[in-house]
Protein backbone atom coordinates (compact mmCIF):
# COMPACT_ATOMS: atom_id res chain seq x y z
CA UNK A 1 0.00 0.00 0.00
CA UNK A 2 1.38 3.47 -1.10
CA UNK A 3 1.13 5.77 2.79
CA UNK A 4 1.93 9.72 2.89
CA UNK A 5 3.00 10.41 6.48
CA UNK A 6 1.73 14.11 6.87
CA UNK A 7 3.06 16.10 9.70
CA UNK A 8 1.04 19.15 10.61
CA UNK A 9 2.40 22.35 11.78
CA UNK A 10 3.12 22.83 15.30
CA UNK A 11 4.23 25.57 16.43
CA UNK A 12 4.20 28.99 14.13
CA UNK A 13 6.34 30.86 15.71
CA UNK A 14 9.73 28.68 17.69
CA UNK A 15 11.85 26.56 16.07
CA UNK A 16 9.84 23.39 14.64
CA UNK A 17 10.87 20.29 16.07
CA UNK A 18 11.51 17.18 14.46
CA UNK A 19 8.35 14.67 13.65
CA UNK A 20 9.93 11.76 15.43
CA UNK A 21 6.48 9.45 15.75
CA UNK A 22 6.11 9.41 12.15
CA UNK A 23 9.59 8.33 11.99
CA UNK A 24 9.04 5.47 13.77
CA UNK A 25 5.66 4.58 12.47
CA UNK A 26 8.07 5.09 8.84
CA UNK A 27 9.79 1.72 9.47
CA UNK A 28 7.01 0.22 11.22
CA UNK A 29 4.87 0.10 7.70
CA UNK A 30 8.05 -0.59 5.57
CA UNK A 31 8.83 -3.56 7.85
CA UNK A 32 5.04 -4.46 7.20
CA UNK A 33 6.01 -4.25 3.43
CA UNK A 34 4.71 -1.09 2.73
CA UNK A 35 5.45 2.18 0.72
CA UNK A 36 6.05 5.07 2.77
CA UNK A 37 7.01 9.05 1.61
CA UNK A 38 6.66 11.83 4.00
CA UNK A 39 5.65 15.88 3.56
CA UNK A 40 6.69 17.56 6.66
CA UNK A 41 4.06 20.42 6.39
CA UNK A 42 6.02 21.61 9.53
CA UNK A 43 8.96 23.36 7.57
CA UNK A 44 6.77 24.27 4.45
CA UNK A 45 4.22 26.21 6.21
CA UNK A 46 2.37 28.12 3.65
CA UNK A 47 3.14 26.63 0.99
CA UNK A 48 -0.05 24.69 -0.04
CA UNK A 49 0.96 23.93 -3.28
CA UNK A 50 4.06 21.33 -1.63
CA UNK A 51 1.42 18.98 -0.40
CA UNK A 52 -0.70 19.25 -2.69
CA UNK A 53 2.38 18.02 -5.12
CA UNK A 54 3.43 15.24 -2.91
CA UNK A 55 -0.15 13.91 -2.89
CA UNK A 56 0.11 14.07 -6.58
CA UNK A 57 3.33 12.23 -7.19
CA UNK A 58 2.97 9.48 -4.12
CA UNK A 59 -0.88 9.12 -5.08
CA UNK A 60 -1.54 7.65 -1.69
CA UNK A 61 -3.43 5.26 -0.87
CA UNK A 62 -3.77 6.33 2.67
CA UNK A 63 -2.46 9.52 3.79
CA UNK A 64 -1.28 9.11 7.94
CA UNK A 65 -1.40 12.60 9.24
CA UNK A 66 0.08 13.47 13.04
CA UNK A 67 -1.42 15.86 15.07
CA UNK A 68 1.36 16.49 17.19
CA UNK A 69 0.26 19.72 19.47
CA UNK A 70 -3.42 20.86 20.08
CA UNK A 71 -2.39 23.90 22.32
CA UNK A 72 0.89 26.27 22.27
CA UNK A 73 2.08 28.07 25.09
CA UNK A 74 2.20 31.30 25.62
CA UNK A 75 3.22 34.15 28.11
CA UNK A 76 -0.55 34.28 29.55
CA UNK A 77 -2.59 32.32 26.94
CA UNK A 78 -2.68 29.16 25.55
CA UNK A 79 -3.21 29.02 21.86
CA UNK A 80 -5.40 26.61 20.00
CA UNK A 81 -4.31 25.13 16.52
CA UNK A 82 -7.49 23.69 15.39
CA UNK A 83 -8.34 25.35 12.71
CA UNK A 84 -4.89 25.11 11.31
CA UNK A 85 -5.17 21.03 11.54
CA UNK A 86 -8.35 20.90 10.04
CA UNK A 87 -7.45 22.90 7.20
CA UNK A 88 -4.64 20.99 6.54
CA UNK A 89 -7.08 17.88 6.24
CA UNK A 90 -9.70 19.91 4.24
CA UNK A 91 -6.60 20.72 1.47
CA UNK A 92 -5.62 17.05 1.96
CA UNK A 93 -8.94 15.79 1.34
CA UNK A 94 -9.83 18.21 -1.54
CA UNK A 95 -5.99 17.07 -3.54
CA UNK A 96 -6.32 12.96 -2.72
CA UNK A 97 -10.62 12.20 -2.48
CA UNK A 98 -9.89 8.76 -2.47
CA UNK A 99 -7.40 8.30 -0.24
CA UNK A 100 -7.85 7.09 3.36
CA UNK A 101 -7.18 9.60 6.29
CA UNK A 102 -5.47 8.37 9.23
CA UNK A 103 -5.09 10.54 11.81
CA UNK A 104 -2.66 9.56 15.08
CA UNK A 105 -0.64 11.55 17.72
CA UNK A 106 -0.78 12.50 21.15
CA UNK A 107 -2.93 15.91 20.54
CA UNK A 108 -4.94 14.09 18.42
CA UNK A 109 -5.48 11.16 21.01
CA UNK A 110 -6.20 13.77 23.52
CA UNK A 111 -9.26 14.91 22.03
CA UNK A 112 -9.94 11.74 19.64
CA UNK A 113 -13.64 11.37 19.88
CA UNK A 114 -14.13 15.16 19.59
CA UNK A 115 -11.47 15.81 17.23
CA UNK A 116 -13.58 12.89 14.92
CA UNK A 117 -16.62 14.71 15.31
CA UNK A 118 -15.45 18.20 14.33
CA UNK A 119 -12.96 17.46 11.45
CA UNK A 120 -15.27 15.17 9.11
CA UNK A 121 -12.45 14.83 6.55
CA UNK A 122 -10.68 12.30 9.16
CA UNK A 123 -11.81 8.77 8.18
CA UNK A 124 -9.80 6.43 10.91
CA UNK A 125 -8.18 7.55 13.93
CA UNK A 126 -5.68 6.07 16.07
CA UNK A 127 -5.68 6.43 19.78
CA UNK A 128 -1.74 6.95 21.26
CA UNK A 129 1.39 4.77 20.11
CA UNK A 130 1.26 3.77 16.42
CA UNK A 131 3.41 0.85 15.78
CA UNK A 132 1.44 -2.03 15.82
CA UNK A 133 -2.39 -0.39 15.92
CA UNK A 134 -1.17 1.51 12.18
CA UNK A 135 0.22 -1.66 10.21
CA UNK A 136 -2.90 -4.33 11.65
CA UNK A 137 -5.27 -1.06 10.59
CA UNK A 138 -3.43 -0.82 7.30
CA UNK A 139 -4.50 -4.45 6.42
CA UNK A 140 -7.88 -3.89 8.03
CA UNK A 141 -8.98 -1.04 6.37
CA UNK A 142 -12.84 -2.76 5.70
CA UNK A 143 -13.21 -3.93 9.23
CA UNK A 144 -11.33 -1.09 11.38
CA UNK A 145 -13.19 -2.90 14.55
CA UNK A 146 -10.66 -5.56 14.73
CA UNK A 147 -8.01 -3.64 15.22
CA UNK A 148 -7.08 -2.09 18.95
CA UNK A 149 -6.27 0.98 19.50
CA UNK A 150 -8.55 2.71 16.59
CA UNK A 151 -11.01 4.80 15.98
CA UNK A 152 -14.03 4.80 13.12
CA UNK A 153 -17.24 5.81 12.14
CA UNK A 154 -20.08 3.39 12.54
CA UNK A 155 -24.07 5.04 11.97
CA UNK A 156 -22.67 8.63 12.32
CA UNK A 157 -20.80 8.12 15.72
CA UNK A 158 -17.30 7.32 16.66
CA UNK A 159 -16.61 4.24 18.28
CA UNK A 160 -13.01 3.12 19.87
CA UNK A 161 -11.91 -0.28 19.98
CA UNK A 162 -10.08 0.40 23.29
CA UNK A 163 -6.71 0.61 23.63
CA UNK A 164 -3.61 -1.38 23.15
CA UNK A 165 -1.52 -2.79 25.82
CA UNK A 166 2.31 -0.41 26.08
CA UNK A 167 3.95 -1.33 22.68
CA UNK A 168 7.43 -3.40 23.77
CA UNK A 169 9.90 -0.07 22.67
CA UNK A 170 12.34 -0.85 20.00
CA UNK A 171 10.28 -4.14 18.84
CA UNK A 172 9.30 -2.25 15.99
CA UNK A 173 12.34 -0.67 14.93
CA UNK A 174 14.26 2.98 15.25
CA UNK A 175 13.11 5.99 13.80
CA UNK A 176 14.11 6.15 10.39
CA UNK A 177 15.79 9.48 10.92
CA UNK A 178 16.06 9.65 6.71
CA UNK A 179 12.47 10.37 6.28
CA UNK A 180 12.34 14.06 7.00
CA UNK A 181 14.98 16.70 6.69
CA UNK A 182 17.28 16.14 9.95
CA UNK A 183 19.65 18.90 9.13
CA UNK A 184 16.87 21.33 9.09
CA UNK A 185 15.92 20.55 12.38
CA UNK A 186 19.22 20.18 13.71
CA UNK A 187 20.13 23.79 13.82
CA UNK A 188 18.12 24.41 16.76
CA UNK A 189 19.38 22.94 20.38
CA UNK A 190 15.84 20.95 20.76
CA UNK A 191 14.88 20.38 17.29
CA UNK A 192 16.54 16.80 17.65
CA UNK A 193 15.25 14.46 20.19
CA UNK A 194 16.08 10.75 20.77
CA UNK A 195 14.08 8.74 23.23
CA UNK A 196 15.60 6.76 25.97
CA UNK A 197 12.63 5.10 27.20
CA UNK A 198 9.20 5.78 27.15
CA UNK A 199 6.23 6.38 29.95
CA UNK A 200 6.41 8.13 32.92
CA UNK A 201 5.72 6.40 36.42
CA UNK A 202 4.32 8.95 38.04
CA UNK A 203 0.51 10.63 37.86
CA UNK A 204 0.86 14.55 38.63
CA UNK A 205 -2.57 15.92 38.45
CA UNK A 206 -2.36 17.89 35.66
CA UNK A 207 -0.50 15.82 33.11
CA UNK A 208 -2.23 13.85 30.39
CA UNK A 209 1.10 11.74 30.28
CA UNK A 210 -0.44 8.59 31.74
CA UNK A 211 -3.57 8.73 29.77
CA UNK A 212 -1.92 8.68 26.50
CA UNK A 213 1.40 6.43 27.01
CA UNK A 214 0.76 4.64 30.34
CA UNK A 215 2.63 4.40 33.43
CA UNK A 216 4.49 1.30 32.46
CA UNK A 217 8.12 2.63 31.83
CA UNK A 218 10.00 0.86 29.33
CA UNK A 219 13.70 1.16 28.91
CA UNK A 220 15.73 1.04 26.24
CA UNK A 221 19.64 -0.63 26.29
CA UNK A 222 22.06 2.08 26.80
CA UNK A 223 24.10 1.33 23.88
CA UNK A 224 21.23 1.11 21.73
CA UNK A 225 20.53 4.72 22.98
CA UNK A 226 24.53 5.65 21.97
CA UNK A 227 24.43 3.77 19.04
CA UNK A 228 21.66 5.61 17.48
CA UNK A 229 23.10 9.13 18.77
CA UNK A 230 26.45 7.74 16.78
CA UNK A 231 23.88 7.22 13.77
CA UNK A 232 22.88 10.89 14.21
CA UNK A 233 26.78 12.12 14.35
CA UNK A 234 28.12 10.20 11.60
CA UNK A 235 25.12 10.31 9.28
CA UNK A 236 23.99 14.49 9.52
CA UNK A 237 26.78 15.99 11.61
CA UNK A 238 24.41 16.02 14.44
CA UNK A 239 25.98 18.29 17.19
CA UNK A 240 22.69 18.87 19.55
CA UNK A 241 19.95 16.82 20.65
CA UNK A 242 17.33 16.59 23.61
CA UNK A 243 16.02 13.28 25.63
CA UNK A 244 13.01 13.13 24.37
CA UNK A 245 11.48 11.21 27.84
CA UNK A 246 9.64 12.74 30.54
CA UNK A 247 12.32 12.41 33.25
CA UNK A 248 15.44 11.63 31.88
CA UNK A 249 17.02 10.59 35.57
CA UNK A 250 14.23 7.83 35.85
CA UNK A 251 15.73 5.92 37.03
CA UNK A 252 19.10 7.51 37.63
CA UNK A 253 21.37 4.41 36.41
CA UNK A 254 20.46 4.39 33.27
CA UNK A 255 20.80 8.12 32.50
CA UNK A 256 24.28 7.42 34.30
CA UNK A 257 24.50 4.29 32.28
CA UNK A 258 23.89 6.35 28.83
CA UNK A 259 26.80 9.30 29.57
CA UNK A 260 29.24 6.89 30.62
CA UNK A 261 28.62 5.35 27.14
CA UNK A 262 28.75 8.40 25.86
CA UNK A 263 32.08 9.46 27.20
CA UNK A 264 33.60 6.02 26.25
CA UNK A 265 32.22 6.57 22.34
CA UNK A 266 34.03 10.44 23.02
CA UNK A 267 30.34 11.50 21.30
CA UNK A 268 30.58 15.41 21.39
CA UNK A 269 27.25 16.23 21.87
CA UNK A 270 25.58 19.12 23.24
CA UNK A 271 22.27 17.74 25.12
CA UNK A 272 19.88 18.86 27.55
CA UNK A 273 16.81 16.83 28.83
CA UNK A 274 13.93 16.98 31.76
CA UNK A 275 14.86 16.15 35.19
CA UNK A 276 13.45 15.09 38.77
CA UNK A 277 15.26 16.63 41.32
CA UNK A 278 14.11 13.91 43.74
CA UNK A 279 17.96 11.73 44.37
CA UNK A 280 20.16 14.37 42.16
CA UNK A 281 23.53 13.98 42.55
CA UNK A 282 26.51 15.75 42.56
CA UNK A 283 28.03 12.73 40.93
CA UNK A 284 25.43 12.19 38.64
CA UNK A 285 25.69 15.55 37.67
CA UNK A 286 29.15 15.85 37.17
CA UNK A 287 29.19 12.50 34.63
CA UNK A 288 26.31 14.19 32.94
CA UNK A 289 27.75 17.56 32.48
CA UNK A 290 31.36 16.03 31.22
CA UNK A 291 29.07 14.11 28.48
CA UNK A 292 27.70 17.20 27.46
CA UNK A 293 24.85 17.93 29.49
CA UNK A 294 24.63 22.11 29.31
CA UNK A 295 21.15 22.92 30.96
CA UNK A 296 18.50 20.25 33.09
CA UNK A 297 14.99 21.13 32.93
CA UNK A 298 12.55 21.13 36.01
CA UNK A 299 8.77 20.86 36.34
CA UNK A 300 8.24 21.19 39.85
CA UNK A 301 5.48 22.79 39.19
CA UNK A 302 4.68 24.21 42.98
CA UNK A 303 7.12 25.17 45.75
CA UNK A 304 5.08 23.71 48.74
CA UNK A 305 4.44 20.68 50.86
CA UNK A 306 1.57 20.45 50.76
CA UNK A 307 0.75 21.18 47.10
CA UNK A 308 3.69 18.82 45.78
CA UNK A 309 1.55 16.30 47.81
CA UNK A 310 -1.91 17.14 46.87
CA UNK A 311 -0.23 17.27 42.91
CA UNK A 312 1.76 14.23 42.79
CA UNK A 313 4.51 15.21 42.05
CA UNK A 314 6.82 12.82 44.04
CA UNK A 315 9.10 15.29 45.71
CA UNK A 316 9.29 17.73 48.72
CA UNK A 317 10.66 21.13 48.53
CA UNK A 318 13.99 19.79 50.56
CA UNK A 319 14.30 18.20 47.15
CA UNK A 320 13.94 21.17 45.20
CA UNK A 321 16.43 23.45 47.35
CA UNK A 322 19.15 20.39 47.58
CA UNK A 323 18.75 20.05 43.66
CA UNK A 324 19.77 24.27 43.68
CA UNK A 325 22.56 22.92 45.83
CA UNK A 326 23.71 20.16 43.73
CA UNK A 327 23.63 22.37 40.73
CA UNK A 328 25.44 25.65 42.35
CA UNK A 329 28.81 22.93 43.16
CA UNK A 330 28.75 21.62 39.59
CA UNK A 331 28.52 24.76 37.64
CA UNK A 332 25.33 23.14 36.11
CA UNK A 333 22.73 25.84 34.32
CA UNK A 334 18.93 24.82 35.07
CA UNK A 335 15.61 25.78 34.23
CA UNK A 336 12.40 25.93 35.95
CA UNK A 337 8.25 25.84 35.24
CA UNK A 338 6.05 26.91 37.91
CA UNK A 339 2.67 27.65 38.22
CA UNK A 340 0.13 29.58 39.84
CA UNK A 341 -3.25 29.63 41.51
CA UNK A 342 -3.40 26.22 40.84
CA UNK A 343 -5.23 23.34 42.64
CA UNK A 344 -4.49 24.22 46.45
CA UNK A 345 -2.39 27.30 45.92
CA UNK A 346 -2.75 29.42 48.98
CA UNK A 347 -0.90 32.99 49.85
CA UNK A 348 1.23 30.87 52.25
CA UNK A 349 2.28 28.40 49.48
CA UNK A 350 2.77 31.28 46.87
CA UNK A 351 5.18 32.84 49.41
CA UNK A 352 6.83 29.61 49.79
CA UNK A 353 7.08 29.79 45.49
CA UNK A 354 8.55 33.43 45.74
CA UNK A 355 11.03 32.35 48.36
CA UNK A 356 12.39 29.42 46.42
CA UNK A 357 12.84 31.92 43.77
CA UNK A 358 14.69 34.40 45.35
CA UNK A 359 17.00 31.75 47.05
CA UNK A 360 17.19 30.07 44.03
CA UNK A 361 18.16 33.10 41.94
CA UNK A 362 20.71 34.47 44.72
CA UNK A 363 22.75 31.00 44.62
CA UNK A 364 22.50 30.21 40.76
CA UNK A 365 22.68 33.75 39.49
CA UNK A 366 22.51 33.78 35.56
CA UNK A 367 22.19 29.91 35.66
CA UNK A 368 18.96 29.59 37.29
CA UNK A 369 16.68 30.46 34.59
CA UNK A 370 12.29 30.53 34.58
CA UNK A 371 10.43 29.31 32.01
CA UNK A 372 7.24 30.12 34.70
CA UNK A 373 5.66 33.02 32.53
CA UNK A 374 5.13 30.95 29.75
CA UNK A 375 2.65 28.92 31.47
CA UNK A 376 1.24 30.70 34.25
CA UNK A 377 -1.92 29.39 35.18
CA UNK A 378 -2.58 25.51 34.66
CA UNK A 379 -5.03 24.39 31.26
CA UNK A 380 -6.93 21.59 32.56
CA UNK A 381 -6.79 18.49 29.82
CA UNK A 382 -9.28 15.92 29.81
CA UNK A 383 -8.65 12.36 31.47
CA UNK A 384 -6.23 13.91 33.77
CA UNK A 385 -7.21 14.04 37.78
CA UNK A 386 -7.52 18.21 37.52
CA UNK A 387 -10.56 17.59 35.03
CA UNK A 388 -11.98 15.65 38.30
CA UNK A 389 -10.99 17.75 40.85
CA UNK A 390 -11.79 20.98 38.81
CA UNK A 391 -15.51 19.74 38.32
CA UNK A 392 -15.85 19.02 42.11
CA UNK A 393 -14.37 22.12 42.98
CA UNK A 394 -17.16 24.34 40.60
CA UNK A 395 -14.47 25.70 38.22
CA UNK A 396 -15.17 23.30 35.43
CA UNK A 397 -18.65 22.41 33.91
CA UNK A 398 -18.91 18.40 33.67
CA UNK A 399 -20.50 19.15 30.09
CA UNK A 400 -17.74 20.71 29.03
CA UNK A 401 -15.02 18.97 26.11
CA UNK A 402 -12.62 21.25 26.96
CA UNK A 403 -11.15 21.92 23.37
CA UNK A 404 -10.91 25.14 23.74
CA UNK A 405 -9.05 26.28 26.67
CA UNK A 406 -10.10 26.14 30.36
CA UNK A 407 -7.89 27.06 33.19
CA UNK A 408 -7.59 25.85 36.34
CA UNK A 409 -7.69 30.13 37.92
CA UNK A 410 -10.27 30.60 40.68
CA UNK A 411 -11.14 33.24 42.91
CA UNK A 412 -9.74 35.23 44.99
CA UNK A 413 -6.65 34.90 43.36
CA UNK A 414 -8.12 35.05 39.57
CA UNK A 415 -8.81 38.66 40.27
CA UNK A 416 -4.53 39.56 40.03
CA UNK A 417 -4.07 36.48 37.86
CA UNK A 418 -6.09 37.38 35.32
CA UNK A 419 -5.33 41.28 34.54
CA UNK A 420 -1.86 39.97 34.80
CA UNK A 421 -2.66 37.29 32.29
CA UNK A 422 -4.33 39.51 29.87
CA UNK A 423 -1.00 41.93 30.05
CA UNK A 424 1.55 39.31 29.50
CA UNK A 425 -0.97 38.43 26.56
CA UNK A 426 -0.83 41.63 25.41
CA UNK A 427 2.74 42.23 25.93
CA UNK A 428 4.20 39.46 24.13
CA UNK A 429 1.70 39.97 21.18
CA UNK A 430 3.18 43.36 20.43
CA UNK A 431 7.22 41.91 20.69
CA UNK A 432 5.78 39.66 18.00
CA UNK A 433 4.13 41.89 16.25
CA UNK A 434 7.28 44.30 16.21
CA UNK A 435 9.97 41.08 15.55
CA UNK A 436 7.90 40.21 12.63
CA UNK A 437 8.17 43.49 10.68
CA UNK A 438 11.55 43.84 11.56
CA UNK A 439 12.26 40.12 10.00
CA UNK A 440 9.38 38.41 8.26
CA UNK A 441 11.21 36.17 6.94
CA UNK A 442 12.28 34.53 10.56
CA UNK A 443 8.30 33.43 10.93
CA UNK A 444 6.81 30.56 9.00
CA UNK A 445 2.91 31.46 9.24
C1 LIG B 1 10.13 15.89 24.38
C2 LIG B 1 8.88 16.75 24.31
C3 LIG B 1 9.04 18.08 23.93
C4 LIG B 1 10.38 18.66 23.46
C5 LIG B 1 10.55 18.27 21.98
C6 LIG B 1 11.94 18.10 21.50
C7 LIG B 1 11.95 17.45 20.14
N1 LIG B 1 12.88 17.84 19.30
O1 LIG B 1 11.15 16.58 19.81
C8 LIG B 1 10.12 20.19 23.66
C9 LIG B 1 10.52 20.56 25.10
C10 LIG B 1 10.85 21.12 22.68
C11 LIG B 1 8.61 20.23 23.55
C12 LIG B 1 7.92 21.37 23.18
C13 LIG B 1 6.54 21.40 23.10
N2 LIG B 1 5.67 20.47 23.52
CO1 LIG B 1 6.19 18.71 24.07
N3 LIG B 1 6.53 16.94 24.60
C14 LIG B 1 7.61 16.22 24.62
C15 LIG B 1 7.29 14.78 25.11
C16 LIG B 1 7.77 14.60 26.56
C17 LIG B 1 7.87 13.68 24.22
C18 LIG B 1 7.52 13.84 22.72
C19 LIG B 1 8.13 12.73 21.92
O2 LIG B 1 9.09 12.95 21.18
N4 LIG B 1 7.60 11.51 22.02
C20 LIG B 1 8.11 10.35 21.29
C21 LIG B 1 7.38 10.15 19.93
C22 LIG B 1 7.90 8.90 19.28
O3 LIG B 1 6.01 9.98 20.22
P1 LIG B 1 4.84 10.74 19.42
O4 LIG B 1 5.34 11.89 18.70
O5 LIG B 1 3.71 10.94 20.35
O6 LIG B 1 4.39 9.64 18.32
C23 LIG B 1 3.76 8.42 18.64
C24 LIG B 1 2.21 8.48 18.77
O7 LIG B 1 1.72 9.75 19.13
C25 LIG B 1 1.71 8.00 17.44
N5 LIG B 1 1.57 8.93 16.34
C26 LIG B 1 2.14 10.13 16.13
N6 LIG B 1 1.76 10.63 14.94
C27 LIG B 1 0.95 9.74 14.36
C28 LIG B 1 0.30 9.76 13.12
C29 LIG B 1 -0.47 8.66 12.75
C30 LIG B 1 -1.16 8.64 11.42
C31 LIG B 1 -0.63 7.56 13.65
C32 LIG B 1 -1.45 6.39 13.25
C33 LIG B 1 0.00 7.57 14.90
C34 LIG B 1 0.80 8.65 15.24
O8 LIG B 1 2.68 7.03 17.08
C35 LIG B 1 3.99 7.52 17.44
C36 LIG B 1 4.93 6.38 17.73
O9 LIG B 1 4.48 5.63 18.83
C37 LIG B 1 5.73 14.77 24.98
C38 LIG B 1 5.01 13.89 25.97
C39 LIG B 1 5.08 12.46 25.49
N7 LIG B 1 5.27 11.58 26.40
O10 LIG B 1 4.98 12.17 24.30
C40 LIG B 1 5.35 16.24 25.11
C41 LIG B 1 4.13 16.74 24.32
C42 LIG B 1 4.16 16.10 22.95
N8 LIG B 1 4.38 18.18 24.19
C43 LIG B 1 3.31 18.88 24.22
C44 LIG B 1 3.27 20.30 24.03
C45 LIG B 1 1.95 20.98 24.27
C46 LIG B 1 4.41 21.00 23.63
C47 LIG B 1 4.49 22.49 23.28
C48 LIG B 1 3.35 22.99 22.43
C49 LIG B 1 4.62 23.23 24.61
C50 LIG B 1 4.25 24.68 24.52
N9 LIG B 1 5.14 25.53 24.16
O11 LIG B 1 3.10 24.94 24.78
C51 LIG B 1 5.84 22.60 22.54
C52 LIG B 1 5.70 22.42 21.02
C53 LIG B 1 7.02 22.52 20.30
C54 LIG B 1 6.88 22.46 18.80
N10 LIG B 1 7.72 23.17 18.07
O12 LIG B 1 6.01 21.78 18.28
C55 LIG B 1 2.07 18.02 24.46
C56 LIG B 1 1.23 17.88 23.17
C57 LIG B 1 -0.25 17.63 23.43
C58 LIG B 1 -0.94 18.95 23.77
N11 LIG B 1 -1.20 19.15 25.05
O13 LIG B 1 -1.17 19.74 22.90
C59 LIG B 1 2.71 16.69 25.00
C60 LIG B 1 1.95 15.40 24.64
C61 LIG B 1 2.82 16.82 26.54
C62 LIG B 1 1.46 16.73 27.22
N12 LIG B 1 1.16 15.62 27.87
O14 LIG B 1 0.68 17.64 27.17
N13 LIG B 1 8.05 19.02 23.83
S1 LIG C 1 6.61 13.87 35.92
FE1 LIG C 1 6.11 15.09 34.08
S2 LIG C 1 5.46 13.58 32.57
FE2 LIG C 1 5.44 12.51 34.54
S3 LIG C 1 3.32 12.72 35.27
FE3 LIG C 1 4.48 14.44 36.14
S4 LIG C 1 4.22 16.16 34.70
FE4 LIG C 1 3.61 14.24 33.64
Amino acid sequence: MRVLLVQTNTLLDEPPIFPLGLAYLATALRTAGHHVCGYDRNLGIGDSAALCRALGTVRPDVVGVSIRNIKNARPGMHLSTIDEHRSVLREIRSHAPEARIVVGGSGFSLYATELMQAIPEIDLGVFGEGEESFPALLDALDTPQSVKGVLFREDGAVRFTGRCSPVPFGLAGLPDWRMFDVRAYAREPMGVAVQAKRGCALDCIHCSNHYLFQRTLRIREPGAVVDELEGLVHDFGLNAFMFADEIFNHPRSHADAIAEEMLRRGLNLRWTGWFKERGLTEESVKLWQRAGCQAMFFSPDVASNELLDLWGKGLQEEDLYRAVEVLRRVGMSGEWNFMINGPGETPASLAKLGKFLIKSKLKLGSRFRLNGCFVLVVRIYPHTRLQAYAIEHGVLRPDDDLLEPVYYNPPPMSRWTAPLLSLLGATWRARQCARRLKNPAAYRD
